[in-house]
């Protein structure tokens, strides 16, 4: 972390209607963000990837540790290899590693080990965390704290600026998932986090008719009624 003095710091005053109105839009443009599983193959400029890594590295983060690193892959020689390095894994995962129960959460899904997007989507956003800083010159280990959370709320905010600008995105998870720092030979202290396939939703993409949570069913009030 860069030291020095503390600097003054303020955020503009809205009022209450302000409030209201920017929340209102911005709820009905984020509801509108969907988990998308098929792309069209249209190649998205890497300034607009660019901006959007820049974006998720604003979030905050342990110690202001900053403990990730965005891999940004179009390569489609990679991409074809590390579909099939996923799709062994999500093979081993559906026939024998995942619970029933699990697989049976997995149903209004449809999904399966077969992962045409990460070859079809023109781009892959692989985030890694980074459990500990090497010193350049000592070699000597630093500790990086909340990592997990760290890296969470930056693809929270990488997710907003994808959908900001009309792109869609998949969080996709295959488990165990040390092949993605072997295959992008990513330096010891990295552990993939996230693969995010990025794109423009394919004119036949589909998704899940699900529905979100009502704000009474995630929301739980301690107030003494005092407040407007
Ligand atoms: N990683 C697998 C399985 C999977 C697991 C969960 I939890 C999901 O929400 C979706 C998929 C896959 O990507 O197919």
């Amino acid at each position: 972390m860069e030291e020095g003095p503390h600097i003054p710091y303020g955020l503009p005053r809205l009022t209450v209607e302000e409030m209201r109105a920017r929340l209102g839009a911005m709820h009905d443009h984020l509801a509108g963000r969907r988990s998308v599983r098929s792309f069209r193959p249209d190649p998205v400029p890497l300034d607009i990837l660019d901006e959007v890594i820049r974006i998720a590295g604003t979030a905050p983060s342990g110690a202001h540790k900053q403990p990730w690193t965005f891999c940004v892959v179009t390569d489609p020689v990679l991409r074809k290899k590390i579909r099939a390095a996923v799709e062994e894994e999500e093979y081993k995962s559906y026939s024998g590693r995942m619970s029933d129960r699990w697989l049976q959460d997995l149903e209004p899904l449809a999904t399966n080990h077969i992962k045409p997007f990460i070859e079809e989507a023109p781009a892959l956003i692989i985030v890694f965390r980074r459990v500990h800083e090497v010193h350049a010159e000592t070699g000597e280990k630093h500790p990086n704290y909340y990592v997990q959370e760290s890296c969470g709320i930056a693809v929270g905010l990488l997710l907003a600026a994808l959908h900001e600008v009309g792109l869609a995105a998949l969080t996709h998870t295959p488990s165990p998932m040390n092949f993605l720092a072997e295959i992008l030979q990513r330096p010891s202290n990295e552990r993939a986090f996230l693969n995010i396939p990025v794109g423009w939703p394919s004119n036949d993409a589909t998704v899940p008719n699900l529905s979100r949570k009502r704000l009474d069913e995630i929301r739980v009030k301690y107030t003494d009624n005092t407040e407007i």
